[in-house]
């Protein structure tokens, strides 16, 4: 198939996994069009079956924001119509599920019929969705839209409980692809990182106040007190700041290495003793399956639809959003029981092979095609 796909290019888990999926089905044979406004951040290398279309909005005097929706549909429209299309898939309903019914609604006044599919990732739904000044396009666009998934069950059921959808959302949950994350062994990389064998706690994210990355610092200002450990903080965010201030204030600095962005996250999972992710909402937890899958063991809150990524008791531990205290017992009696440890470490990997990339893809396969057949059959009508 000749399949567009439409993400926000950055580091962000919707922007990964769009990148991730098209990467793989054009390994399957399929032509991929990436069209986005900069070259995904995980697209860094040359694949024949890869096209890339950078957006551009043009600047003028009277624009204080370009009007990027009207340059991607433009776009869309281009790329449909010369590349011969068979499909769009875009992530993140905001704005890519309105800009696509825009583009579908020009492609059908030129007589041709270009099948959507919309993936629904998190915060599109959970945060920034149901603000007013989003709701009404969003609903619209959903509705819109000739095929619909969500990243977990739990997505899915806060869509229908948020909107009036009349579609069907399929469940389509993210996928880790173990030729990436795997438990590694490079202990090299350790010793440099902690010399005197302390454990090590990691957090990954992008450093949204969504991801309560304070909490993260006050479970490992309790565990610290108790063994000797050291935090990676992975990963950049307009948090940022605020948070090299709380360091400072709890002396921690010499213990947590804000790390920044980093492309090879999966050398620094592999070193990892533990995984931390508190989020105050989290439709999947991408980042946490990655640990996962490098045999770290998760802690996390029990919001949105991290239960069904972290098992309680197999992988790792839930708490309540915020119970640091929780977070923190749990985190100790991890570390403090090899057996235990190795117990939740073997869970985290077993569990994380259910999400295996070659059993998802082909659910995305057959998604696409039933969608391609339901519209293309209707065209003909
Ligand atoms: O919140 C992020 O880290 C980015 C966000 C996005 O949409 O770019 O991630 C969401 O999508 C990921 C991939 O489907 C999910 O694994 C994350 O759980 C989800 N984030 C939230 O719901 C906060």
């Amino acid at each position: 198939m000749k399949i567009g796909i439409v993400c926000y290019p950055t580091f962000g888990g919707s922007g990964v996994v769009a990148t991730e999926i098209g990467m793989a089905l054009a390994d399957n044979g399929h032509q991929i069009h990436f069209i986005t406004y900069r070259r995904p951040a995980r697209l860094n290398s040359f694949h024949e079956n890869i096209f890339f279309h950078e957006v551009n909005t043009e600047d003028y005097p009277l624009f204080d924001y370009s009007p990027y929706d009207t340059a991607l549909a433009s776009k869309l429209v281009d790329v449909a119509l010369y590349e011969k299309l068979d499909l769009l898939h875009v992530h993140y309903a905001i704005p890519h599920a309105s800009v696509a019914f825009l583009a579908k609604s020009i492609l059908k006044s030129k007589g041709i019929a270009l099948p959507v599919i919309t993936t629904l990732h998190g915060t599109d739904i959970t945060l920034v969705g149901n603000d007013p000044s989003f709701a009404p396009v969003v609903e619209f666009s959903i509705n819109s839209s000739d095929g619909v998934t969500a990243v977990s069950q739990q997505l899915k059921q806060k869509t229908l409980d948020t909107f009036d959808i009349k579609k069907e959302i399929q469940v389509i949950y993210n996928f880790i692809d173990f030729s990436r994350f795997r438990k590694q062994h490079k202990n090299h990389f350790k010793v440099a990182i902690v010399p005197n064998g302390e454990k090590i706690m990691a957090h990954v994210s992008n450093f949204r106040k969504v991801k309560r990355v304070e909490d993260v610092i006050k479970v490992f200002a309790k565990v610290q007190k108790e063994i000797p450990c050291k935090l990676l903080l992975i990963g950049d965010g307009p948090e940022r700041r605020n948070l090299e201030v709380m360091c400072r204030e709890l002396r921690l600095c010499e213990d947590i290495r804000f790390l920044g962005k980093q492309d090879a996250v999966e050398e620094l999972l592999d070193i990892s003793d533990l995984f931390l992710i508190p989020s105050e909402n989290e439709s999947f937890g991408l980042a946490a399956l990655e640990a996962m899958a490098c045999e770290v063991p998760v802690i996390s809150s029990n919001a949105g639809g991290l239960p069904e990524v972290n098992i309680h008791g197999v992988t790792g531990y839930l708490s309540n959003v915020g119970d640091v205290d929780d977070m923190a017992k749990n985190a100790l009696a991890i570390l403090k029981d090899e057996t235990l440890h190795n117990q939740l470490k073997k869970g985290a990997y077993e569990t994380a092979l259910k999400f295996h990339i070659n059993s998802i893809l082909p659910q995305y396969e057959a998604y696409y095609t039933q969608v391609y057949d339901e519209v293309t059959a209707k065209a003909l009508v």
